[in-house]
């Protein structure tokens, strides 16, 4: 049988990769050692194509003004503009109405959307959150902080020695008195995909209400809040800057009754319906929670970024992005001294690898590389807890995306050779 290494990269990828990487410019230059760029560190920030900085200027050429306040047409443009961006990301994630689309700045905002808006108002001393030991910091510090506040109770479902959950423990964990399980879907720093459906029915059976960290998953792979509504998921968190749209743009879906039963997260304009000297009251969702001017340049960037990556088809990019993590992974094992960490297979991870490299400090591994052109993150990828339960202080992590080719994880391979060379390492 043929393998996949075996056969030439153009049939292997499901989509014509030369003609996305012309979309983005920046893959073409130099690094300051004058190497050719091999971008890696997707799972920190994706690069942005054309076709969205394209979007930039035109809006700010065109159609700069403030939204929901003139009646001027260009403020009645950029109004119309921002509202279509969120028509086109409730789309995109399939939910039935864009008042579900609540704009922030980034994940961690839309979390501690939650954690103010809804878990302040609704929970009681004693009540408990439950998250996991493979959450980002993001999902971790904000209910920390609730609970020093509170008094509520914080339980962690535990991560196995293969980067994925104890779901036995899980079924112990998440008890009566759990109110919220707050989980990502996708492990930034093992890239473990999470089965969302087994936490889930659990978090139902008990009445605990559920926020999904998306900010790993739905720039990878298709997302569907009907399916994950009808499993029993409440919230969806996710950030713009990692799936091809500016910086400073980041989307809370909820569940529109849960929405309105909660309460605003910050004060200002825009969110209110009126105000006196002695009081305010609230507008409607999304408004209430979008205090204050918001990022209207970038939302509508980011709806040029859902148009570029609906085109390609979801199915499609999560596809490509397991043809190359499974390309990746038999190609990292060959490499002398290497140890991957997380799941041995393509199929229940996403396109994120963390490695070490016997005996290498992973900050000198990123250095070298990077005098290959070759990027990727090292340290403890804001995943603290995953860094203990896997007894290393840090781990050499590449991540891929849509325009990543088998020849760059050809060139990330060599260079871990060289590294490995240049350090002495033997095995
Ligand atoms: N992870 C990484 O290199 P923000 O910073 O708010 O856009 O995203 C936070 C966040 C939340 N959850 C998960 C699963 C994430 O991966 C991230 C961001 C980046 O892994 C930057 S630390």
């Amino acid at each position: 049988m043929t393998s996949l290494a075996d056969l030439p990269a153009v049939e292997r990828l499901p989509y014509d990769i030369a003609r996305i990487r012309r979309d983005f410019p920046i893959l073409k230059r130099e690094v300051s050692s004058g190497a050719r760029l091999v971008y890696l560190d997707n799972a920190a920030t994706s690069q942005r194509p054309v076709q969205v900085l394209a979007e930039i200027t035109r809006f700010y050429r065109d159609h700069n003004a403030n939204i929901h306040r003139g009646v001027h047409t260009l403020s009645v443009e950029a109004t119309e503009l921002y509202e279509q961006a969120r028509a086109k990301v409730a789309r995109f994630i399939g939910a039935a109405d864009p008042r579900e689309i609540i704009f922030t700045h980034n994940t961690t905002e839309s979390i501690n959307l939650v954690a103010h808006g809804w878990a302040r108002k609704h929970l009681q001393p004693g009540d408990e959150v439950v998250i996991s030991e493979i959450e980002h910091h993001s999902n971790i510090v904000p209910w920390q902080m609730l609970r020093d506040e509170r008094g509520i109770t914080l339980k962690y479902i535990p991560m196995l020695p293969d980067g994925t959950l104890d779901l036995d423990a899980a079924r112990s964990i998440i008890t009566d008195r759990t109110r919220l399980v707050s989980i990502t879907a996708m492990s930034n720093a093992l890239g473990t995909i999470v089965p969302l459906d087994v936490i889930v029915a659990r978090a139902r059976a008990v009445g605990a209400l559920v926020l999904v960290d998306g900010a790993q998953s739905v720039p990878h792979m298709p997302v569907d809040v009907q399916t994950l509504g009808s499993l029993g998921v409440d919230f969806l968190a996710f950030s713009g800057h990692k799936m091809l749209a500016p910086f400073g743009i980041g989307i809370l879906w909820g569940r529109l009754p849960v929405l309105e039963s909660m309460d605003p997260f910050m004060g200002g304009g825009d969110m209110i319906l009126t105000v006196s000297m002695e009081r305010s009251t609230w507008a409607d969702v999304p408004a209430k929670f979008e205090a204050g001017t918001p990022n209207v340049g970038d939302a509508i960037a980011l709806g040029a970024a859902v148009d570029y990556l609906s085109a390609l088809g979801m199915d499609a990019v999560r596809r490509h992005e397991r043809e190359i993590t499974d390309y990746a992974l038999r190609r990292l094992a060959d490499v002398p001294g290497v140890t991957i960490f997380g799941v041995p297979d393509a199929e229940r991870r996403g396109g994120v690898i963390s490695f070490e490299l016997d005996g290498v400090h992973p900050h000198d591994i990123g250095q070298v590389l990077d005098t290959k052109g070759v990027a990727i993150r090292t340290g403890h990828h804001c995943a603290q807890p995953v860094m203990l339960a896997l007894n290393v202080p840090a781990t050499a992590r590449a991540s891929f995306y849509i325009y990543n080719t088998t020849d760059e994880v050809d060139a990330l391979a060599s260079g871990l050779e060289e590294v490995g060379r240049f350090f002495g390492v033997r095995k």
